[in-house]
């Protein structure tokens, strides 16, 4: 495997994805969709949301990526998201998926069944307990004490992969990303992240923008959590006292001037290649 590593290789790709702008068609939740939109134009991706079923096979085919993120869902929305989906895997189009509050209600865990049953897709992102949930891993980890370690997210990614199939990314303290076989932690980022609502929605759009300029799914979105991680890092290093509301704003700022070089030299990547 490429060593995501190399420098160039992954500052390389931040480049590569802004002279693409590549396309993305969101279907997301009503909670994040403007600072979604906003966070792909400041990283220098250009976002589209379209939801109608009459519109969303045409849209999927013209992206990019496709991120599917079903935060606020509506039985329209299952709908929608599985035409697109369907149109995305025929023309070629990655298909990110974003399962938040899997598990919270039987419909959320049931709509996720349904989309990975008719649309392949080429990452999902989540956090611990959702990626568990998707997997069918709930009743595995209960006798664990805590789901919440970093090794548990490791396990828990690499048995994801394995089981549906698709690289998966678990965020939190430490990013891990696995194809099943190889596995990366990102140590970027950090905890004002969690007080912004949104933070992990806008991330999985901007790993669909690095997917869609690699087909090396892995390296991709080690690349994209990495910027997103040092962005924050930037902004939190520059004012150490700065608030959710400024940081929010700080970091749609960051995300737009982070460059190769801060990716050089703040990236905490650790693979099996090393660092
Ligand atoms: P949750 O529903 O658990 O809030 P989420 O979908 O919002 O999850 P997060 O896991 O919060 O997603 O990840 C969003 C971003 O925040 C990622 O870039 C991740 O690295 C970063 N992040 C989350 N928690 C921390 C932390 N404690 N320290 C550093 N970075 C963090
Ligand atoms: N409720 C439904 S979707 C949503 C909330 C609060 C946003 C979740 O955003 P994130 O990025 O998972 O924190
Ligand atoms: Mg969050
Ligand atoms: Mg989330």
């Amino acid at each position: 495997m490429t060593n995501v590593n190399n420098r160039k290789d992954v500052a390389g790709l931040l480049t590569r994805m802004r002279e693409k702008a590549p396309l993305i068609h969101n279907i997301t939740n009503v909670v994040v969709t403007n600072f979604t939109a906003n966070g792909l134009l400041a990283i220098g991706a250009s976002p589209v949301m379209a939801y109608a079923k009459e519109e969303v096979g045409e849209m999927a085919t013209v992206a990019d990526a496709l991120v599917l993120n079903i935060g606020t869902l509506t039985a329209d929305n299952v709908e929608s998201m599985i035409i697109a989906g369907k149109a995305a895997n025929a023309a070629n189009t990655p298909v990110i998926l974003d399962p938040v509050g899997a598990g919270a209600t039987s419909f959320r865990t049931e709509s996720i069944q349904r989309i990975l049953n008719d649309v392949k897709i080429s990452l999902l992102r989540g956090n611990a307990a959702e990626v568990s949930n998707v997997a069918g891993m709930e009743a595995e980890i209960k006798g664990v004490d805590s789901v919440s370690s970093l090794e548990d997210h490791a396990v828990i990614a690499v048995h994801a992969a394995k089981k549906i199939g698709v690289p998966v990314c678990i965020t939190g303290e430490r990013d891990v990303v696995t194809d099943g076989q190889e596995l990366y932690y990102v140590g970027n980022g950090h905890p004002i992240m969690t007080k912004v609502t949104g933070a992990g929605c806008l991330l999985s759009s901007c790993l669909a923008a690095f997917i869609a300029v690699e087909d090396d799914i892995v390296r991709a979105s080690v690349a994209g959590l990495a910027a997103y991680g040092i962005a924050a890092e930037k902004v939190v290093k520059s004012n150490p006292a700065i608030g959710p509301g400024s940081f929010q704003a700080a970091f749609l700022d960051e995300l737009n001037s982070i460059s190769e070089e801060d990716i050089n030299q703040y990236k905490k990547i650790e693979g099996p290649q090393g660092e």
